[in-house]
């Protein structure tokens, strides 16, 4: 079954919305496995965003993400990794369509609320780098003979 990784990043849970992202993914139907919060390491981070090493808002992305604490998930579902990013929105806040969590709340590129898997590589890398295998449950819902 499809997985991917989902990050409520620093802005988004000092403002109070994991559970409004929270909620939004699982009324989707998708199913929630991993949960865990934490603030991320110097290391944790540049880890997660190698792809950006170099450019020039790669320091401060870095700084951003380990300032304060962060909500890592991981989700499944049939078609998970690019239905989430289309419930975030586009990268920046001021293009991302209203309806989108970036795009109800988000004004900053910067400060983008949200981080999902942008591919199923992505995927498997970054939740690699945020849980254990043993930290990822499976159950079944009783609702799963609709929705999966
Ligand atoms: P994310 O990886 O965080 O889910 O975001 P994304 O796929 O929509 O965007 P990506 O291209 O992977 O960029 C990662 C994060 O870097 C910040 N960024 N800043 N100042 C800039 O031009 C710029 N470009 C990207 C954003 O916070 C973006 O989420
Ligand atoms: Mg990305």
């Amino acid at each position: 079954m499809e997985r991917t990784f989902v990050m409520v990043k620093p802005d988004g849970v000092e403002r109070g919305l994991v559970g409004e992202i929270i909620g939004r993914i699982e009324a989707k139907g998708f199913k929630l496995v991993g949960l865990k919060m934490l603030k991320l390491s110097q290391a944790m981070a540049e880890r997660h965003y190698a792809e950006h090493r170099g450019k020039p808002f790669f320091q401060e992305l870095v700084d951003f993400i380990t300032s304060s604490p962060v909500v890592a998930m991981v989700w499944e579902g049939n078609g998970v990794i690019e239905s989430v990013r289309k419930l975030m929105g586009k990268t920046n806040p001021l293009e991302a369509e209203p309806g989108t969590i970036r795009g109800d709340f988000g004004i900053y590129i910067s400060k983008n609320i949200i981080h999902g898997s942008d591919s199923p590589e992505s995927a498997a890398r970054e939740i690699e780098i945020f849980f254990r295998p043993d930290e990822l449950v499976e159950y079944q819902r009783s609702l799963d003979k609709w929705i999966f």
